[in-house]
This record gives C-alpha cells, sequence and structure tokens, in this order.
C-alpha cells in the first residue's frame, strides 16, 4: 500500500501540471501540504478486496485514487474561499495565500483534472464522479442555510453530511470496486462501507473541532461555531439541560470569549460522548457491509481503517 500511495502522489502533481505555471503552482500547494489520503486509500484498497494476494496496485485504481483526491481537493479549495478560512493542512489555505479569484479557479481546474481522469475510467465512473460533486454542492449548501439556526434538526444535519462527505467516500470505494470489475452485489458492499465510514468521519470530525488542538488539526479549532455550522455535539447539548444557557450564547455571530464558553458547555454536556457513540454505529454499519466479502488484505485495511477511526476519536476525547 505504501508504495501504491507514492504512485497516487507523483501521479496527483502529474494531473495538476498546466501549461500556465502559476496555475500549477496554486493547484499543487494543498497536494505538497499533506492530508491524509484516505480517498485515494479506501479506492486502492476497495479494488484490492478483488486480490488474494496484497500485490501493486492496478494503474485504474491508482488513477481512480488521483481523481477523488482531485474532487476533495477541488471542495477544500472551494470550502476555504466559503469559510474565508486562513489556514489549511498546516499551511496557508489558497485564498489566503492568492485570493479567492484565484482560489476558485483552481478549485475549477483541480475538479476539470478529475474529470479527465474518470472519463479514462469509463462512462460509469466519470457519470459517478460527476454525481458525486453534485452530492457535495447539496450537502453544502444545505449547510449553509442552516448557518446559525439554532433550530437545526439532528435529520438535517444527517442529511447534509451525508452529501458533503459520505457520497465522496461511498464513490471512493465503488469507483475501486468498479475498476477492479467486481460482481454487482460486491461493488455495493464497498460503497455501503465507504458510506457508513464516510458519516461516521465526519461525526470524528465535528467532535475533534471541538475537543483537538490546532495543531493536530491543521486549521484553527472551534470554526464550525464561529461560522455558525451547529454540528451533531451541539444539537445534542441544545436539546440537553444547558440548552436554553447554549442557545443564548449562539444564533448568531460569536467573539473568542463566546466561542469559548460554548465550546466548554459542549464539552461539560454529554454531547460529544452521544456523537462519538453515533459514529461508532456507523462504524459498526461500515464493518457489517464488509462480511460478505471475500477475505483478502483489502477487506482486512478497510476494516482496520473503521476501527482506527473510532479508538482515535475516543483517545482524543478523553
Ligand atoms: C466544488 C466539489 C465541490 C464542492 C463544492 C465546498 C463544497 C461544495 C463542499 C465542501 C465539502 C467539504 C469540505 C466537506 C468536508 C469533508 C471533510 C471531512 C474534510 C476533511 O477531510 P480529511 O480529514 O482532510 O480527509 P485531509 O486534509 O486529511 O485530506
Amino acid at each position: 500500500m505504501a508504495d501504491d500511495l507514492q504512485r497516487v502522489e507523483s501521479a496527483l502533481l502529474g494531473a495538476v501540471r498546466s501549461d500556465d505555471a502559476f496555475l500549477t503552482e496554486i493547484a499543487s500547494h494543498l497536494i505538497t501540504a499533506g492530508g491524509k489520503r484516505v480517498r485515494p486509500g479506501f479506492c486502492i484498497a476497495a479494488a484490492a478486496t478483488a486480490l488474494s494476494d496484497d500485490g501493486a496496485a492496478s494503474e485504474e485504481a491508482v488513477i481512480g485514487g488521483v481523481a477523488v483526491e482531485l474532487v476533495h481537493l477541488g471542495s477544500l479549495y472551494h470550502d476555504d474561499v466559503m469559510d474565508e478560512a486562513a489556514v489549511r493542512r498546516n499551511v496557508d489555505s489558497v485564498n489566503a495565500r492568492w485570493g479567492n479569484l484565484n482560489a476558485i479557479l483552481a478549485g475549477d481546474f483541480l475538479l476539470a483534472r478529475a474529470s479527465e481522469l474518470a472519463a479514462g475510467l469509463g462512462v460509469e465512473v466519470a457519470g459517478l464522479l460527476a454525481a458525486t460533486i453534485g452530492r457535495l454542492c447539496e450537502g453544502q449548501i444545505l449547510e449553509l442555510r442552516r448557518a446559525f439556526d439554532v433550530d437545526r434538526s439532528v435529520e438535517d444535519y444527517y442529511r447534509s453530511i451525508d452529501g458533503k462527505t459520505a457520497s465522496l467516500l461511498a464513490s471512493s470505494c465503488r469507483i475501486g470496486g468498479i475498476v477492479a470489475d467486481v460482481p454487482a452485489a460486491h461493488v455495493e458492499a464497498l460503497a455501503t462501507f465507504g458510506h457508513s465510514y464516510g458519516m461516521a468521519f465526519q461525526l470524528v470530525d465535528d467532535v475533534l473541532d471541538l475537543v483537538a488542538t490546532e495543531e493536530q488539526l491543521g486549521k484553527p479549532a472551534g470554526h464550525d461555531l464561529e461560522e455558525g455550522v451547529y454540528t451533531l455535539p451541539v444539537l445534542y447539548t441544545l436539546a440537553g439541560a444547558h440548552g436554553p444557557e447554549l442557545r443564548d450564547l449562539l444564533g448568531g455571530p460569536v467573539d473568542e470569549a463566546a466561542r469559548d464558553k460554548a465550546i466548554d458547555m459542549v464539552r461539560d454536556s454529554d454531547g460529544i460522548d452521544l456523537t462519538i457513540a453515533g459514529a461508532r454505529e456507523f462504524a459498526d454499519r461500515a464493518r457489517d457491509a464488509l462480511c460478505t466479502l471475500p477475505d483478502s488484505p483489502g477487506t482486512t485495511g478497510l476494516a482496520a481503517a473503521a476501527d482506527y477511526l473510532v479508538t482515535s476519536v475516543e483517545a482524543a476525547a478523553a
């Protein structure tokens, strides 16, 4: 897997090369900054569920991984413009360094290159990736519409993260299955794994925003509250004993002191524990989806990723 991910790195940098050196520089910025590469890792691991040994990934699985990471990157470029974020992956955000206009165009460029790669993998993958970009936009616009809404429902939250996060993780796994040419039921199991994992992943991300340090996150903590994005731990706290007090603090822009007070209230409530329990449930569902698949290093790797996700957030919140 390490060698496969190294191939992803070279292919990512190759994919964003343009005749315009300035565009190449901006489009490469967050690639060289790092990132966990969960989506390409899942595409490759999903394709590897068709193999009995841990041989090298096929070229198609690597290209699929590059395409999904480019969509993820494009969404980060646009997300950082929307949030006016200054830092991402521990470096200046693209918008902070080069301004919003360049960040939007470079994000579009990443999506264009992702689409080109997906087209090379066939009509099904190209259509799937295009539909997934649409799902990301749907999830994000729903979140935007609920900004600063203290009455945001839990159902509404789940609908938003389904689109903005779980859809791309599901598609990453689905593409791995498609390019490995596994039977339809196998592809569905992989997509179900990716979707459930993706739901758990966003719950964990939302807990970390409230409990982790800026260094661990690679961006400032408590950012969601400032943006008026009331995530599951906050919604649970709003519905609990401290709800009325928290409601008085939120509902509009907060200064640093109010933000920190709100974070303390969420940490003192059972909102974090309930959200981690929710993440555990989705991670279990993800693992269950793998039950029907043949034993393989790919299947073992995906199962281990689901376990690790929950263990890591439990440790961070302890
Ligand atoms: C243009 C594709 C496109 C979308 C426009 C802006 C937008 C609509 C959607 C934003 C979607 C978004 C940023 C969702 C959050 C997903 C998420 C959990 C990001 C963090 O992912 P990690 O932890 O980050 O995998 P790294 O940096 O490790 O890759």
